[in-house]
């Protein structure tokens, strides 16, 4: 039995950006997204609905092959850190190994928002949002940001996103997941590719 339930009452809503570039032991990055969006629903034992897929070039350009990117959002019983958790089990069953940033990912699986929760506080929340680009590449936070600081560049995150809760309100900016999505450069916009499901 897993330790998740069905959420009746008190679950809350998290968003979660999937992502994959490499080969993993269960085939191409569509089918890695596929089974983990299978997985996810099984082991989160919650409601789990999830966006298309997604073709979009590596971020940064260049430093890889393209990704296949999609979303979930997810009613979770539970608290952000074990749902965290259960993102790491699922990138280990599925073949990751840890190390490359930015670079070859079998599956990367993310926490992007928990509800309307800012962790750990407003003000690192805040500092790790405005870190300049040439730190980003050097720093990693070693505690869990949410919601994810760099939400609001991410045209691979936000176009799946666009799929499931357009409406959702970030809790710091006040602004919607269309909204965010809009300001994005149109260039980004345009280089994410939806994937045509086989008839
Ligand atoms: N994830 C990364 C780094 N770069 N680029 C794209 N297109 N999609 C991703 O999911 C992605 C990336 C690190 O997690
Ligand atoms: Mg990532
Ligand atoms: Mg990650």
């Amino acid at each position: 039995m897993s330790q998740y339930h069905f959420c009746i009452d008190r679950c809350s809503k998290a968003l979660v950006a999937l992502g994959a570039n490499q080969t993993s032991k269960l085939g191409a990055p569509a089918a890695t997204i596929n089974f983990a969006l299978s997985y996810l629903r099984l082991s989160a034992n919650t409601i789990v609905r999830s966006s298309r897929l997604y073709s979009t070039p590596c971020f940064p350009a260049g430093y890889g092959p393209d990704y296949v990117n999609a979303a979930a959002e997810i009613s979770f019983k539970g608290g952000s850190s074990e749902l965290l958790a259960l993102l790491h089990s699922i990138e280990v069953i599925f073949g990751r190994v840890r190390g490359e940033r930015w670079g070859k990912r079998v599956l990367d699986a993310d926490l992007i928002a928990f509800g309307t929760q800012v962790l750990p506080d407003l003000y690192t929340y805040k500092k790790w949002r405005d870190l300049p680009i040439s730190d980003q590449m050097l720093q990693t936070p070693d505690q869990l940001i949410l919601p994810h600081p760099r939400l609001q560049d991410r045209a691979f995150v936000l176009r799946p996103l666009m799929d499931l809760v357009p409406d959702w309100v970030h809790p710091v900016s006040g602004l919607k997941i269309k909204e965010i999505y809009a300001q994005l450069p149109p260039k980004d916009r345009a280089e994410v590719k939806l994937i045509l499901e086989r008839a």
